[in-house]
């Protein structure tokens, strides 16, 4: 039977590989909800917009009437959450909307599929900085959650939420611990896709005779379990599609540090570059490529309070799905700067292109102003 899907933040990495997934592996109609902006972007669900299983809605999470028009009018069969102020860094500078969008909003909507519709099947995207100052390794369900952000502790709130939701008017509402998950389609201010996309800039500065002008770091020894995004939207999926609604993890299991990120990233690039580290003072730190520094660090990409090290164990979801996420970390590295190093060289083919042009034509015409001057001093004037 073919069924309503409402996913939120359908714009976003997660959001528009979801859309992705099930447009190709259901047959169900997808409707995506987005925000009013004066400037939107919607890049990473363009090539999606005329598919006929595929609609845009405005909603807003911070409104509840919109909401529960929403629901109201789709009737959802399916409610995916993906919508979030998720940038940890900055949500000590807004803390309140962070809490606002990514916990209170909850209880709208849950409220509204209570009421309205409430076998819709629920899911919200949880986050492995609800374990923050880890006390265990790896972290699973039953770990302490002790956030070390606003945005880990709006995360912990919203688990809380779910759980007391589902409990109290059994609705099939899951909510489930994401740790870290990239891809091309990552947002530029995060740590991974900051690297791949300046490390490729740096790459055509270089194989264009230019000086490569360095870009800044805040903590590269903090260790992450990362994964690709478009894996994980499957393994949503898959929770979304069980006999009962609980609580999940979904990581790899593994653990690499930034410094790890950009190292591999450099690999890839055939970027030989070399580390200056100075234990006494890590801002002192550098990358350096032929004596010139590529990475240097700075403070402001620094965090009031660090979650220094995630590792999810991820084993119970691998047995009740059936699903293993299909990259490693090497491999999405990879593919993230191959596809940054593809997306920069045109830009930098255009830019080449365009000051050759301009040499030739400034050649042309001292070519002909050569000839004219020739010309003048063979007239035999006396
Ligand atoms: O890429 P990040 O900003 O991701 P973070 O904070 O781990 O959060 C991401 O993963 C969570 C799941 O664990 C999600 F819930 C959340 O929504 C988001 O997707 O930073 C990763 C690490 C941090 O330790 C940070 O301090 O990289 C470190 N880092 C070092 N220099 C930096 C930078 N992070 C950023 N964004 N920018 C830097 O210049």
């Amino acid at each position: 039977m073919i069924k309503k899907i409402l996913i939120t933040g359908v714009t976003g990495q997660d959001g528009s590989n979801m859309v992705d997934y099930l447009l190709k592996n259901t047959e169900h109609h997808i409707i995506g909800t987005v925000r009013i902006l004066s400037n939107a972007n919607h890049e990473n669900i363009k090539h999606n917009i005329n598919n006929e299983r595929f609609s845009l809605l405005y909603m807003d999470l911070l409104d509840e009437e919109s909401i529960k028009n929403t629901i109201k009018k789709v009737q959802p069969d399916y409610f995916i959450n993906f919508a979030a102020q998720s940038f940890v860094g900055e949500s000590w500078n807004q803390p309140k909307l962070t809490f606002m969008t990514n916990a209170i909003s909850l209880i709208s909507i849950l409220e509204c599929i209570k009421d309205i519709k409430p076998t819709c099947r629920f899911y919200s995207a949880g986050s492995s900085e609800e374990f923050g100052d880890v006390e265990t390794m790896p972290q699973n369900l039953n770990h302490p959650l002790k956030p070390r952000s606003p945005y880990g502790a709006s995360k912990c709130a919203a688990r809380h939420i779910v759980k007391v939701y589902r409990e109290s008017y059994n609705l099939f509402a899951i909510h489930c611990i994401l740790f870290n998950h990239e891809g091309i389609r990552r947002g530029k201010n995060f740590v991974t896709r900051k690297i791949t996309l300046n490390l490729a800039r740096i790459k055509h500065e270089i194989e264009n005779n230019a000086i490569p002008t360095p870009f800044q770091l805040g903590n590269i020894y903090a260790r992450r379990d990362w994964s690709d995004s478009e894996d994980f939207v499957e393994g949503v999926w898959l929770m979304l599609n069980q006999k009962k609604a609980k609580e999940y993890i979904l990581s790899s299991n593994k653990d690499n540090s930034v410094k790890d990120f950009i190292d591999l990233s450099c690999k890839f690039l055939n970027l030989k570059a070399k580390w200056f580290i100075d234990k006494n003072n890590p801002l002192n730190t550098k990358l350096l490529l032929h004596n010139i520094p590529i990475i240097t660090i700075s403070k402001e990409f620094y965090r009031p309070a660090e979650v220094d090290i995630l590792r999810g164990d991820c084993y119970e979801t691998y047995k009740e799905l059936n699903w293993r996420p299909s990259s490693t970390f090497q491999q999405l590295v990879k593919k993230m700067v191959d596809h940054d190093y593809k997306l920069l060289y045109n830009n930098y083919n255009i830019k080449k292109s365009e000051y050759l042009n301009k040499i030739v034509q400034l050649e042309t015409k001292i070519n002909v102003m050569l000839s004219e001057l020739n010309d003048l001093k063979n007239l035999n004037i006396n």
